[in-house]
């Protein structure tokens, strides 16, 4: 059950659990994932314990990048269902004392937007000032690729689209559109939602004039990343959104903005408490870490020490003021086990379980990403009709017109495509895994036979129930949610180790980043001789840390104290 009756900061020991609803269960038959779908298996939310569940759109839309492409903000998409399907999955969540944060698309609506479509409809249009239009373009590149503008007939004219042609940026410089923005966010508040996911709300700021971007070797378009992002007003525009929205909100809320490319600098202000912009941002650094010079697609290698540095640093610098939000994939992203884990079936669970451990007792709110809590891999694409994905689709046409064969690109496409996150929930080892009674709309992934809700849902040992073990501490646990961090052994290549304190409470959490066991260095150890193992990704790692100080591979566990202790 909910209580309302909550401090502001009630975010700092839930865990939320996005839901991408086109690949998490389709209830009727057509291969697509629904909102019925998602009542259906609320009980698996509960079950895991999480706090919030983040919805990805299911707003109406054209479905051009699978629903971040809006036509109507206060409308559900006839293939996830209807606003009453919404409103009973609010109150069933409620019910089940779990939150609902939608997800808020306005950095671009969908080109099938009323207001886009009375934009475009003549240069004199009330609505006009809403997109940006150029009798000439500048010289910038969409993040799908090809140029970031669009000549529309009528007019004549430009129209700028960051994202894919269908999605054209607002002017939010625009008040009318500002106050459009704020105003269907309190009617979704109203209805009951519990607060918003911004999707890239760290580009709404456009420069004046829009400068041409610089032109790197290999793209003919120019970069309009380091133009637009995070630019001074959004800071403002945030600020007048809570105070336009969320201010004299009566009940617990949360607000968590996706800013690529913010440095943790950046990322402070916002989520300062006192300037009363987000409660946290999604930031982009460890994700980018393996991308190589050629971009997205070009994998570069990537090791634990770097990619623990940029996360720990994250954790010192907002430990006085600000909050993070900790995440190790989402839809966009490869699947974590793949990427930061090893996904040989050998290591597999044990190292989903030790990306668990670490990521649910840092200083932070946790996001699990559906199917990440069953250890959930990258899936073994081989072709171009494999794809689903726009991103990957255009990269694709575009490489092959400069005469890039389709194999040279399949690497980086296995490793980074979007579609890896994208395909169905592993329900069970059945037929369609579960997910749908006809043809989904992605292929479920073949390992679906071995990992899957069914096999680890109340069963010991299991990936599923290492993470209700975590959420679980992260609720009993002050020093979990509310302890200070400190980083150990940063120099250690394998060895992932840090403390919690709070008040008389002190965890060191130690997880192996290696098929080889790890020896902790005794000083790491000293004066932990009685302490308890709280949570382990098995009796073999807590047993060798208490009485050998040997970690195997891939393992990992939490170790709590009461009193004063050394080490
Ligand atoms: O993503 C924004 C973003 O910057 C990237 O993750 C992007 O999707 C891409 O991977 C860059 O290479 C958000 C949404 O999460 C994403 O699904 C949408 O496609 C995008 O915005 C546009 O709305």
């Amino acid at each position: 059950m909910l209580t309302d009756d909550l401090p502001r900061d009630w975010f700092r020991s839930a865990v939320v659990y996005q839901v991408y609803p086109r690949s998490f269960a389709d209830s009727d038959g057509d291969g697509v994932g629904d909102l019925r779908g998602v009542i259906d298996h609320l009980d698996h939310l509960a079950a895991l314990g999480v706090d919030v569940l983040w919805l990805s759109p299911v707003y109406t839309s054209p479905q051009d990048d699978n629903g971040y492409d809006i036509s109507d903000y206060r409308g559900i998409d006839p293939l996830f269902g209807t606003l009453e399907d919404l409103d009973e999955l609010v109150g069933r969540a409620h019910g089940l004392g779990i939150r609902l944060v939608m997800d808020l698309v306005v950095n671009h609506t969908s080109d099938e937007h009323p207001w886009f479509v009375e934009s475009r409809s003549s240069r004199d249009n009330d609505r006009r000032g809403w997109y940006f239009w150029r009798a000439e373009p500048n010289n910038w590149g969409s993040f799908f690729s090809g140029p970031a503008w669009e000549r529309d007939e009528r007019t004549g004219e430009y129209y700028l689209h960051l994202f894919s042609r269908k999605q054209p940026d607002l002017v939010w410089s625009e008040p009318a559109v500002r106050e459009a923005v704020h105003e269907m966010m309190r009617w979704w508040l109203d209805r009951g939602v519990d607060g918003f996911r911004m999707d890239v709300i760290n580009l709404i700021d456009k420069p004046d004039g829009l400068p041409d971007g610089e032109v790197k070797v290999g793209d003919p378009w120019g970069q309009a990343f380091p133009l637009v992002a995070t630019r001074p007003r959004v800071h403002d525009y945030l600020h007048e959104m809570y105070e336009q929205v969320f201010a004299d909100h009566d009940r617990p809320f949360l607000t968590v903005g996706e800013m690529p490319g913010v440095t943790v600098e950046q990322a402070r202000l916002f989520t300062d408490p006192a300037r009363r912009e987000v409660d946290m941002v999604f930031q982009f650094e460890h994700v980018d870490l393996d991308k190589g010079p050629g971009g997205k697609f070009d994998v570069a290698p990537l090791t634990m020490p770097e990619l623990r540095a940029n996360l720990m640093r994250w954790q010192v610098e907002l430990a006085e003021v600000g909050w993070n939000s900790l995440y190790w994939d989402n839809h966009d992203q490869p699947r974590a086990v793949s990427r930061f884990g090893d996904d040989d079936p050998v290591w597999r669970e044990r190292s989903a379980k030790t990306l668990a451990t670490v990521l649910h007792t840092l200083r932070g709110t946790p996001y699990v990403y559906q199917g990440e809590e069953l250890g959930m891999t990258n899936v073994p694409f081989s072709a171009p009709e494999d794809f689903r994905d726009i991103e990957s689709l255009n990269y694709i046409e575009e490489q092959q017109e400069l005469g890039v064969p389709f194999e040279e690109l399949l690497p980086g496409l296995r490793f980074r495509s979007r579609d890896n996150a994208r395909t169905p929930v592993q329900w069970t080892g059945g037929e369609q895994a579960g997910f749908t009674t006809g043809e989904p709309w992605i292929p479920v992934a073949p390992n679906h036979e071995e990992i899957n809700a069914e096999s680890q849902v109340g069963v010991e040992g299991s990936v599923f129930e290492h993470y209700r073990a975590l959420i679980a501490l992260r609720h009993e646990e002050r020093a979990v949610s509310h302890g200070s961090v400190t980083p150990l052994a940063m120099d250690h290549p394998d060895l992932w180790a840090f403390g919690r304190q709070h008040e008389g409470t002190r965890l060191l959490v130690l997880a192996s980043f290696s098929r080889e066991p790890v020896e902790v260095p005794p000083e790491l150890l000293a004066g932990w001789e009685g302490a308890e193992a709280v949570v382990a990704t098995s009796g073999d790692a807590a047993a060798g840390v208490l009485s050998r100080g040997v970690l195997p591979g891939w393992e990992s566990v939490v170790l709590r104290s009461s009193g004063t202790l050394a080490g």
